[in-house]
């Protein structure tokens, strides 16, 4: 089957702001569509997402927002490159390093080189008769993965009502996706009318989460522990932290807002161990900031064992940041997330090789989500063990788990346990 028309245009992320769509057309006339996310605590690793700026068209309608020159790249530099091509999805990727062979393609947008490469991935699915999990897993039970789901917003997600950016929460003793998804739930309704039975004004966050304020992020695990226990799930749900320091961390000091406090690398390898060990918190991710590779370190090196330490803004989804997580023993485990590499085949490449090296693996949602669902597929067809989406509110949240409900209820399933 070949590629009969591509085309890209402007459509409107979770947070109201422009993002690249890609629709594809094959020779069988079917059609097939992605839509890429966006970051709001991004890594200054990560692949270049290709904004208008300023001037015209794009300041008067989206603030200098608008991915107009992303879409025109698909349109003018990419499509006349795929048309008649047939569907190979690595064959397409290489394509799109040739357009634009700068590191993160800076030139032409990893807006518009994902939208498209997920489109192809979609379609190629499509013509071998698959869903795009099944693509990438023809047989054998298919492995849904562990939710970590946000309750708890700050930092740049909620007005940094709180100095780190999620306080999330882990069901690892659920017996299926289904049960997992009912006890978070549970708890992010708890929260919510807990928060206001104290007088707290909530707010519900960019990924859907409640944006409480709290003085200390101890106060804040211990409200959602409160949560759990109060429904009986203590001991069932552990907690997951998303402390995104590199928000805070300037001048080689990392500097809280809520409480007034600075503190050396040293003494917040401290404070973030203290963290750990008062707490039921069975991951962590981002405790150092992107660049502070000796923090990250000496904190592998003397957290309990059974604790995952998560990159995200350490790794942007980039190999060789991974590699040398890997050589330097940063870190227990990676944040995948495909719109920081730019490319699906080199997403999964990382994937790949961070669990060939004993790493465990979290495909991730952005904050700045769309309703497209192919996370999801891919977190089960890599088999990738875990996924992070932000909470149970917003439709852009809830397309990826109603998609793994769906799965699990049509499809051989078995649901993964990494705790
Ligand atoms: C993160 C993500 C999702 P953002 O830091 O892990 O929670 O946030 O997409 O803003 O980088
Ligand atoms: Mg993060």
């Amino acid at each position: 089957m070949n590629i009969k028309k591509v085309l890209a245009y402007q459509v409107l992320d979770s947070r109201g702001r422009p993002t690249v769509a890609v629709t594809l057309t094959l020779s069988d006339g079917s059609m097939h569509t992605a839509r890429v996310p966006s970051g709001a605590s991004t890594g200054a690793h990560e692949a270049h997402e290709l904004r208008d700026g300023g001037g015209g068209k794009a300041e008067n309608f989206y603030g200098g927002k608008s991915v107009f020159s992303a879409v025109a790249n698909v349109n003018e530099i990419i499509a006349p490159k795929l048309i008649g091509h047939s569907l190979n999805p690595a064959a397409i990727d290489g394509i799109l390093v040739e357009v634009d062979p700068t590191p993160g393609h800076q030139r032409i947008g990893a807006n518009a080189t994902l939208a498209t490469s997920l489109v192809v991935a979609k379609a190629s699915a499509h013509a071998s008769g698959k869903s795009l999990a099944r693509f990438y897993q023809p047989t054998g039970p298919l492995l849904i993965p562990m939710p970590m789901v946000n309750i708890l917003s700050g930092g740049a997600h909620a007005n940094r009502s709180l100095d780190i950016q999620d306080v999330l929460v882990i069901p690892h003793a659920a017996q299926s996706f289904a049960e997992a998804l009912s006890w978070i739930v549970a708890i992010r309704e708890r929260a919510a009318s807990d928060g206001k039975s104290h007088g707290v004004t909530h707010l519900v966050a960019d990924e859907g989460g409640l944006g409480l304020s709290f003085a200390s992020t101890d106060d804040a695990c211990e409200f959602v522990l409160a949560q759990i226990e109060l429904l009986g799930l203590s001991g069932k749900v552990s907690l997951a932290l998303d402390i995104a320091s590199t928000q805070f961390f300037a001048a080689n000091k990392y500097s809280l807002t809520t409480s007034g406090k600075t503190f050396s690398s040293e003494e917040f390898v401290n404070e973030m161990l203290n963290l750990v060990n008062t707490y039921p918190i069975s991951s962590i991710e981002d405790p150092f900031a992107e660049d502070d590779w000796a923090a990250w370190s000496a904190f592998t090196a003397q957290a309990p064992d059974k604790l995952q330490i998560l990159g995200d803004d350490l790794f942007t989804t980039n190999l060789h940041r991974l590699e040398r997580g890997i050589a330097e023993k940063s870190a227990t485990a990676i944040l995948i997330k495909a719109n920081q590499n730019g490319l699906v085949t080199s997403t999964h490449r990382v994937l790949d090789h961070a669990q060939a090296n004993n790493f465990a693996t979290v495909v991730s949602a952005r904050s700045g989500e769309t309703e497209d669902s192919w996370l999801a597929d891919l977190a089960i067809g890599w088999r990738a063990g875990q996924i992070k989406v932000g909470s149970t509110h917003g439709s852009e949240r809830t397309a990826k788990w109603n998609r793994l409900l769906e799965i699990e209820a049509l499809d051989e399933t078995e649901f993964s346990k990494p705790f």
